[in-house]
């Protein structure tokens, strides 16, 4: 009885300490075409044709535990273009759905949203501040829009914020497994020796599944696996593999002894591992094979043909048809 009763105290607490346990608050800067579709935010959703009007919704929360939380401020947003230029843009409040903290669904939080032509090839640096009160954190993020074949300027533009990450990889292209290396800097110089946190992002089902079976796996520390943790070197210098399909969050924070706490982020899209696995099905030494061999079936069928021709039973013409077919079939069965 007593030993139930210091069971059931020990669980209480448990429960109050994981409470305040929880992995990391980013802002997620979301391109999208709909308040609808915002979750559904896939790699793609970084590029953009020449022309096009790109939305990008800014919501608040816990990217990997799909958690969202009210935005408690209104973000600063602006875009630089590829030659530089640099735009201020007013972002609008909205709500969109998603889960709280207790795990309840389909409940509305504060979020904004903000459009920007993309009007140059290149890469458009989308750049937000938000601070909240709550974190004791000024939160600087980064995200990059991609624009056109070849174009590949701008993405590692300096935009100015205090704390930033200068990116060393080309933030499109990535897949999963790359690294991701970077640099922190504070006030236009290296920041060192900081927390730098790296986490995915995912869609609600996703994140409700993946974080019981963390909860189950790793009961003495789930958020180890939420927010990865690495720090940043003498010249504020860090990497990270990024070794799932997704979207991922990087910040590295300046904190100060006293006052908030000052983060820059980088958002990075990361493509499924290229070429895709079916492809990899059958090896490139087995379909040569394939091809090979189809070939010396056509020749044989054709050196037939000639001869029976000469006959002239059926036309030639019409068994290369068959030949070819033959050898089209046997190719397609090769490959399965
Ligand atoms: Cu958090």
């Amino acid at each position: 009885m007593k030993e139930n009763l210091i069971r059931t105290l020990f669980a209480v607490l448990l429960l109050i300490a994981s409470a305040g346990m929880a992995s990391a608050h980013f802002t997620m800067v979301f391109p999208s075409d709909s308040e609808d579709t915002v979750w559904d935010v896939a790699p793609e959703d970084y590029i953009a044709e020449l022309g096009e009007t790109k939305t990008v919704y800014i919501m608040w929360g816990h990217p990997y535990e799909h958690i969202s939380f009210n935005m408690a401020s209104v973000p600063e947003v602006s875009v630089m273009k590829p030659d530089g230029t640099v735009e201020q843009i007013t972002p609008e409040e909205i709500s969109v759905e998603g889960m709280d903290e207790d795990g309840n669904t389909g409940v509305s939080f504060v979020a904004y949203k903000a459009s920007f032509t993309v009007d140059q090839d290149g890469d458009t640096v989308v750049f937000v501040k938000y601070e909240d009160d709550g974190e004791n954190l000024i939160d600087y993020t980064k995200a990059v829009i991609h624009s056109g074949e070849e174009m590949w300027e701008g993405w590692d533009a300096e935009v100015g914020q205090q704390t930033e990450i200068l990116s060393y990889m080309r933030p499109y292209g990535m897949e999963e497994g790359f690294v991701f290396s970077g640099q922190a800097m504070y006030n236009g110089q290296p920041l060192t020796d900081a927390p730098v946190e790296v986490e995915i992002y995912h869609t609600l089902d996703l994140g409700i599944e993946i974080v019981e079976l963390a909860e189950e796996m790793f009961p003495y520390d789930p958020p180890m696996v939420f927010t990865r943790l690495t720090k940043s070197n003498d010249n504020g210098e860090f990497v990270y593999s990024l070794d799932e399909p997704g979207i991922w969050f990087v910040g590295a924070t300046m904190e100060p002894d006293s006052g908030r706490n000052v983060r820059g982020v980088f958002i990075v899209p990361v493509l499924e591992a290229f070429p895709p696995a079916e492809a990899q099905g059958s090896s490139s030494a087995e379909l040569q094979q394939a091809v090979v061999e189809a070939k010396q079936a056509a020749e044989e069928a054709k050196q037939a043909a000639a001869q029976t021709s000469s006959s002239s039973t059926p036309g030639f013409g019409a068994i290369l048809a068959v030949t070819g077919l033959v050898a089209a079939l046997f190719l397609v069965l090769r490959r399965k």
